[in-house]
Parts: C-alpha cells; structure tokens; sequence
C-alpha cells in the first residue's frame, strides 16, 4: 500500500493530523496497535485550551465541542481550607472549555468514518525503514501477517510507548525526564461536581484534584506513593481520602453515592525528545513529550504539535516549500518546553514530596501565598493555564 503521509497512532494526535490532512488533499492512513473502543475507553484529559477549541473547528470536529463543552472563566487552588481562584476570563480574556479527551477522540474517529478515512485497528506498528530518505517504509502487523505501507513522510503520534520516537538513531536522539515520586489515581463518578470550577487541592497528605466532565459526571485524582495501583483501593477508602485534603466546606457538600465508573492510576514524568524530526519521521503528542496532568497540557500539546505538523506538510505538498517542514521541530518545541516548565511548576508546588526538607515545604507554601497577594503572580498562571499562543 501507497500514502502521502503515513501516522502511525490512532489516538487525540494521530487522527486530528488524519482530519487535518484530508481538508488539505494530502492521502495519509491512520495505523493504530487497538480496537477503536478500545482507544475510546481511555479515560484522559478533560480540560481543552481555547487554541485547542479552534483548532478542532478549524478541522470540522469543533461542532459537538461547542455545543457540549462548559466553557470556565476560572479554577480554584486551595492550601488546606484556603481557596484561592485565578479568575482566568478577567486576567487574560479567555477561558478554557471542559470536554473529555474522550469525545474529543470519539468526535475524531466519526469524522473518520464520515469520510471513509483508512484507519487501520489492531494493526501494530514493528519498525519503521528508510527516514533518511524520501521513501520511507512502515511495517506492521495485522492478522498474524506483516505489511509493508510506503509514504513520502511519516508522523509518529504513538505515544510515549509506541516505536516510532525509537527509530531516531541514539547518537541524534536526546531525552531529557523528570520521574516523580508518586502518581494519580483517578476517579470518573456518576455524581454532580464537586464545586462550580475545578479545585487543585494542596494538603500535607498529598494533592487532590475535583474535576468534571459534565452537570452529572465528575473526574477526582488524588495523590498517590509510586507503585500504588488502582486494585489496592476502594471507592469508600478514595472518598474518604479526597475529603480529607479538599476544603472542608466542599468536602462536606460532596456527592459520592453515584455510580463509580473507572479507577487508575496514571504515573507522573516530564518528558521531552530532542528533535522532533528526524529525515521523512515526524514526532507529535505524547510520542515526542509528556507533562505531569498538573497543568492540563498533555492533549493540548498534541493538537499544537498536530496544528504546526500539519501547516509544514501543506507547504510541502501544496505549495513546494520545505520551509514548514524544516522549522517543525523547533517550532514545536519552543511551545512544549514552555509548557513542561509550567506543567512542572505547578506539580512541584502543589504536590507533597516524600524527599522534602521543611524548607522545600515553606517555599510551596510562600508560592501559594504570593499567588494570593499577587494579581501580577496570578496573571501568569493564568496565561499559562489559558495556553500560551499557537
Ligand atoms: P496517545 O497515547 O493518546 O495515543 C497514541 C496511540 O498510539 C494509542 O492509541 C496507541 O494505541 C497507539 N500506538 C502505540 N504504539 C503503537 C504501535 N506500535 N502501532 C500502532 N499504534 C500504536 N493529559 C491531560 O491534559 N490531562 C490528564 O488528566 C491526562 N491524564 C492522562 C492519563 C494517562 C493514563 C495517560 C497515559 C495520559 C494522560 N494525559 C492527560 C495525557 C494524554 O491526554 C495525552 O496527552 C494524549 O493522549 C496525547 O495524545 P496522543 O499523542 O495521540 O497519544
Ligand atoms: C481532568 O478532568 O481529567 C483533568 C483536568 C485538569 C487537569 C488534569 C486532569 O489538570
């Protein structure tokens, strides 16, 4: 088989890049290693930047987003019973839209199917030949067979364990990690939402987070050791837990009798591979970086990185310049650095960390209070939270 652009990788990034393309008459096949509900059953993101939104209309998905996205004019940050909310709309002039990665992703695959788009499920990719040419081959398989798709360039939305970020020889590849000493375990509840707003919840027994999804379904993390795993907890003992670190007004107002409907834990790193490109190999999403959750920037990364992937190979195809494609990987990565600082920033100041010197524990609590005193200080959580300029 024959493409312009092979992707490899059917989650956020791989088929926003598969949208994007087609609208520009650029034939591309979508390879992912899962089943789609599979890919649909993942529970992930819920905040969308006001980029992201755009992009997303931009690529004729943005419909049910605008209908069904509950735009926030602020979130929370709490210090024990201290609130603090950083008033998004007025600091910045923009809000970000609650939607679950979920249907973004859902809202993806129907458009797919709406224009008979190739998308290739359990079909995993094994290696990838000859991106130091303009030839490039990717092998993978499918019914217990191998297949061989050819393509001018191909985009890596693999993720962080997919094999594409591998297929950049060592000697150019360079990684740059931060592994944290704990984990998220995460809550999705048939139960009302906690609070109005999101609540990023700072306590000496560990972070918490109230999120949501919709009026009816909520999304909770608490804090947990490293190698915790979802089995070891009940539902009783995690809400027992999260009341104990949130607010105590909001806690004693906390809706816990509905439906438990998923419980995981997803460890915490920052991540970066240097460069995104490499030859006709192009990196985006998770495949090429990840953020702690802290600062909601994993998926709207992806759709920037998607956003600047696809302008590149519209100039090459349709308008014969290379200069897209040569300035991808700074592009993108000027963006992802600046928000693996924030989404770093956030973690390590709302976070408990085991290693901690009560010095380290002062320093949280005086960002915290700076934030409070300071609308110069909240402005520039604000901006970042909001998401920098695509
Ligand atoms: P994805 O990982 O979503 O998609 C990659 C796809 O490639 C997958 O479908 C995979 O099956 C496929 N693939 C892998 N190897 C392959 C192979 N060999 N052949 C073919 N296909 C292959 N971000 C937030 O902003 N907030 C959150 O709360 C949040 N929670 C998260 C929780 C978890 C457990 C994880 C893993 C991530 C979370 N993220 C969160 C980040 C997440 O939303 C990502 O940023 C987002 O999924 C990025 O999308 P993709 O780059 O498409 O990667
Ligand atoms: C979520 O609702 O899943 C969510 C929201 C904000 C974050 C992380 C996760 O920072």
């Amino acid at each position: 088989m024959k493409t312009q652009v092979a992707i490899v990788g059917g989650g956020p990034a791989g088929l926003l890049l598969s949208q994007l393309l087609h609208l520009s008459g650029i034939d591309n096949v979508v390879i992912e290693r899962r089943s789609r509900d599979y890919v649909l059953s993942r529970i992930r993101a819920g905040v969308l930047e006001s980029g992201t939104v755009r992009v997303l209309t931009e690529a004729g998905v943005g419909d049910r987003v605008a209908r069904e996205g509950q735009p926030h004019e602020g979130v929370e940050l709490s210090w024990h019973d201290e609130r603090l909310r950083i008033d998004l709309e007025g600091l910045t002039g923009e809000t970000v839209v609650v939607y679950g990665q979920t249907e973004v992703t859902r809202d993806l695959y129907d458009a797919a199917e709406a224009r008979d788009a190739i998308v290739l499920h359990e079909a995993a990719v094994k290696r990838i030949e000859g991106i130091e040419g303009e030839e490039p081959v990717v092998v993978y398989e499918k019914d217990g067979a191998e297949h061989r798709l050819e393509a001018r360039f191909v985009a890596g939305c693999d993720g962080y364990h997919g094999p594409a970020r591998q297929m950049i020889p060592d000697g150019t590849r360079r990684e740059f990690e931060r592994a944290y000493p704990f984990g998220w375990l995460g809550l999705l509840s048939r139960t009302p939402p906690a609070a109005p707003e999101l609540i990023y919840a700072t306590h000496e027994r560990g972070f918490a987070l109230c999120s949501m999804r919709s009026d009816t379904v909520s999304r909770y993390y608490i804090q947990v050791p490293i190698g915790e795993e979802a089995t070891d907890w009940t539902a009783d003992r995690f809400w027992e837990e999260l009341k104990r670190r949130i607010p105590v007004d909001v806690a004693r107002s906390l809706i816990t009798d509905g439906e438990v409907l998923e419980m995981s834990v997803a460890p915490l790193r920052s991540f970066v591979c240097e460069p995104m490109r490499h030859g006709s190999l192009f990196l985006a999403g998770d495949a090429a970086h990840i953020v702690p959750p802290t600062g909601a920037k994993g998926l709207n990364l992806a759709v920037s990185d998607v956003h600047y992937l696809h302008q590149a190979l519209d100039l090459h195809f349709n308008h014969h310049t290379s200069a897209g494609i040569d300035g991808y990987s700074a592009k993108a990565l000027s963006r992802v650095w600046k928000a693996e600082r924030f989404s770093w920033t956030m973690t390590t100041m709302l976070h408990d960390f085991p290693q901690y010197e009560p010095f380290e524990k002062r320093m949280q609590k005086a960002e915290f209070d700076y934030l409070t005193r300071s609308e110069t200080a909240r402005r520039g959580l604000a901006e970042n939270y909001i998401g920098l300029p695509l």
